[in-house]
């Protein structure tokens, strides 16, 4: 079978559910492929945290509404360093928070708005391939075990770092930077109260650990570990005392675990994000390291990006707008890199026992938590790196 859409979106993850809203809205037909199940992307744990201006991308947009009452509009983080607890005030240094908010619960908003608006969603329909001509682009998919195609005038591959949209951009010639780390997070999902009201980013001698969470009674909890550490050198009786020794948490009680898992730690990012009629976005065209909670929010400002070049397309027949896409992108992508970078340094041990290295990392903390000119510009990013410059034009 051939289908036909205007915007064939490969992905339903942060980025194509979006963008097939933001589509939606400016009267843009789009079909959007997801290889996995509704139940399974609607239960992925990943990131928990929208910057400022995502969260009102999210909701100007018209998706937000759960969002306002269910996520957790904090002030700042603290950091934790050296036995002592510092709280930076993201509020009184920039004006702006952060809301917390887990990107499961961002998804489930945007199927149930693309779906109760009509959006077509092809769950476990898998894309094999892209191909591009300079009418439009041809997906080919597999979806109930038959073979199919999509016909569309441009192909959105939002389809994460192992899709078929950075491989198919790469093999036409795109450039990459890439940047491995000696580390990994184990991530832990637990059914117990969050020790602080805020997010704890802990620096210990042994190793980076985060107290984030998803609500007041379920918490979400990282370590650092060697990058090729496996779960059975993890048991939960070494985890959980870690976690307190890092977060100099005594208290922090045992929960059920919800989820655990390691995931690795990269940077990538890949230009141009497009040739003709086939374009990339989110996790696709970039990865950052979750220190510096960019990922989602990179996403989300992307498509944003994206939708209005699109529209502008389709109301004027310029693609001018699409051309300057990567362009328009790539100043802010480099900088949620840089921060990303910034903040996995800052708190995570590069050479365990190189005395030199933790005296640096103390005296790096104790600077941003004594300087409002140094905390103001880790405020800066935290809360608007990955989204500055975008705003809501559909
Ligand atoms: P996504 O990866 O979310 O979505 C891509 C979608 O495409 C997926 O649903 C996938 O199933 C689908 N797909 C892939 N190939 C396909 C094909 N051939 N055909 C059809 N569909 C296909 N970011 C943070 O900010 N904080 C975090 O703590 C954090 N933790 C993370 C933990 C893990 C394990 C991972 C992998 C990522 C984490 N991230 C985190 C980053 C993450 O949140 C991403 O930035 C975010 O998911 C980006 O959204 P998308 O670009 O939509 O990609
Ligand atoms: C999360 O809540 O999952 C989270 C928060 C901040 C980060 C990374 C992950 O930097």
């Amino acid at each position: 079978m051939t289908f036909r859409t205007s915007v064939g979106i490969i992905g339903a993850g942060p980025a194509g559910l979006f963008l097939s809203h933001l589509l939606h809205r400016a009267g843009i037909e789009s079909v959007v492929l997801e290889n996995r199940s509704r139940d399974y992307v609607e239960r992925r744990v990943r990131a928990g945290v929208l910057e400022h201006a995502a969260a009102g991308l999210l909701r100007d947009s018209g998706v937000g509404s759960r969002m306002d009452q269910e996520g957790l509009p904090h002030r700042g983080v603290y950091l934790q360093f050296d036995g002592s607890r510092h709280h930076l005030d993201f509020v009184r240094l920039t004006g702006r928070g952060i809301v917390v908010y887990g990107q499961q619960e961002v998804v489930k908003d945007l199927i149930d708005a693309r779906l109760a608006a009509g959006g077509e969603i092809l769950f476990e329909a898998e894309a094999q391939g892209v191909e591009v001509d300079r009418e439009g682009a041809t997906v080919t998919f597999t979806h109930g075990g038959a073979e199919e195609h999509l016909d569309c005038d441009y192909c959105v591959a939002c389809d994460g770092a192992h899709g078929v949209g950075r491989k198919a951009l790469l093999a036409r010639g795109a450039r990459s930077y890439e940047r491995e780390y000696p580390h990994a997070w184990l991530g832990l999902l637990a059914r117990t109260p969050p020790i602080a009201d805020e997010l704890v980013y802990a620096y210990h001698e042994r190793g980076f650990a985060l107290h984030s969470m998803r609500s007041p009674d379920v918490s979400r909890l990282y370590l650092q570990v060697g990058r090729d550490a496996t779960l059975d050198e993890w048991p939960l009786d070494r985890i959980w005392p870690e976690l307190r020794a890092r977060l100099g948490e005594p208290d922090l009680r045992e929960g059920e675990v919800l989820e655990l898992g390691i995931s690795q730690m990269s940077s990538f990012v890949m230009e141009p994000m497009q040739d003709g009629h086939l374009l990339v976005a989110g996790d696709a065209a970039h990865i950052v390291p979750p220190t510096g909670a960019k990922g989602m929010n990179l996403a989300i400002a992307d498509v944003t990006v994206l939708a209005g070049a699109l529209a502008d397309w389709y109301r004027t027949g310029s693609t001018k707008r699409l051309d300057s896409y990567t362009a328009d992108c790539l100043q802010r992508l480099w900088r949620a890199e840089y921060f990303s970078t910034f903040m996995t340094q800052l708190l995570h041990r590069q050479s365990p026992g190189d005395m030199f290295e933790h005296h640096l990392h103390l005296a790096q903390l104790s600077h941003v938590t004594s300087s409002d000119a140094a905390a103001t510009a880790l405020a800066e990013n935290y809360t608007g790196a990955a989204t500055e410059g975008v705003t809501l034009e559909v």
